[in-house]
């Protein structure tokens, strides 16, 4: 009695009624069975742990971790590390004073060479020009002279001018070479020619414009025939000199 007193404070007898059905039930299912099976047995004891499984495969690699706390002071200095990148550019500086004149080089090669090329130039046109002009008749080399002619015929006055301002003088034979150096450029033109010779106060008395007395005449017969009033000398085309006055029209024969 004091049992089902205890019984009825934890379960309701519904409750106790429903288990022992339950329990019936399943005892005697066996069909053809007049008779309930035996109590089950004792559970038996768990059987022991397996060998363990094999390593997997290796994961994903997993993302770097966070760098770790910096050590101790008074481990080596470790090496220096890559140059960072270039830095903006700064602001000009302050113009500097001007400097001293500095002393002037010497003279360069460029200009040098530019000179000596002029110079070279200047020499192949003048020796094409002179062998033209040999050519025709106007030039004459004799000794260290060149003797050439403009083909003008003016007065001795004009002629004298005319030599000199192209850095030359009339034309003065010094010998019979040179005398014949102006023939040729007389027979060529088939004209007569003053000489760089003029009478001096004594008639009859010729001499160089520089005052010098000739050293070499080649007087036509019976010439200088003048007696002071003809001044200036000519060559005839056969080279021969005669006293002439100084305002006829001669070629114009200079001398460098
Ligand atoms: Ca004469």
């Amino acid at each position: 009695m004091y049992f089902f007193m205890q019984v009825s404070k934890m379960v309701s007898l519904w409750e106790i009624f429903s288990l022992f059905a339950a329990a019936t039930l399943v005892v005697c299912q066996a069909p053809g069975s007049d008779k309930c099976a035996g109590a089950p047995g004792i559970p038996g004891t768990p059987g022991q742990n397996g060998l363990p499984g094999r390593d997997g495969r290796d994961g994903i690699r997993g993302e770097p971790g966070i760098p770790g706390p910096m050590g101790p002071p008074g481990g080596n200095q470790g090496p220096p590390g890559r140059d960072g990148l270039p830095g903006p550019m700064g602001q000009p500086g302050l113009q500097g004073l001007k400097g001293e004149k500095g002393d002037m080089g010497p003279r360069g090669k460029l200009l040098k060479t530019y000179i000596t090329n002029i110079c070279i130039k200047h020499h192949l046109l003048l020796t094409i020009i002179f062998s033209v002009l040999l050519l025709q008749g106007k030039i004459q080399e004799v000794g260290n002279k060149i003797l050439a002619t403009n083909g003008k015929e003016v007065d001795f006055e004009t002629s004298k001018t005319t030599c000199t301002d192209i850095g030359g003088k009339i034309a003065t034979p010094m010998d019979e070479a040179e005398n014949n150096a102006i023939l040729n450029i007389l027979k060529e033109y088939n004209r007569y020619a003053y000489l760089g010779i003029q009478e001096g106060p004594t008639p009859g008395e010729f001499h160089y414009l520089d005052g010098y007395h000739l050293n070499y005449t080649h007087w036509r017969k019976s010439e200088p025939s003048g007696k002071g009033k003809e001044n200036c000398v000519e060559m005839y085309t056969d080279g021969t000199w005669n006293d002439k006055a100084c305002n006829q029209k001669r070629l114009t024969v200079c001398e460098f």
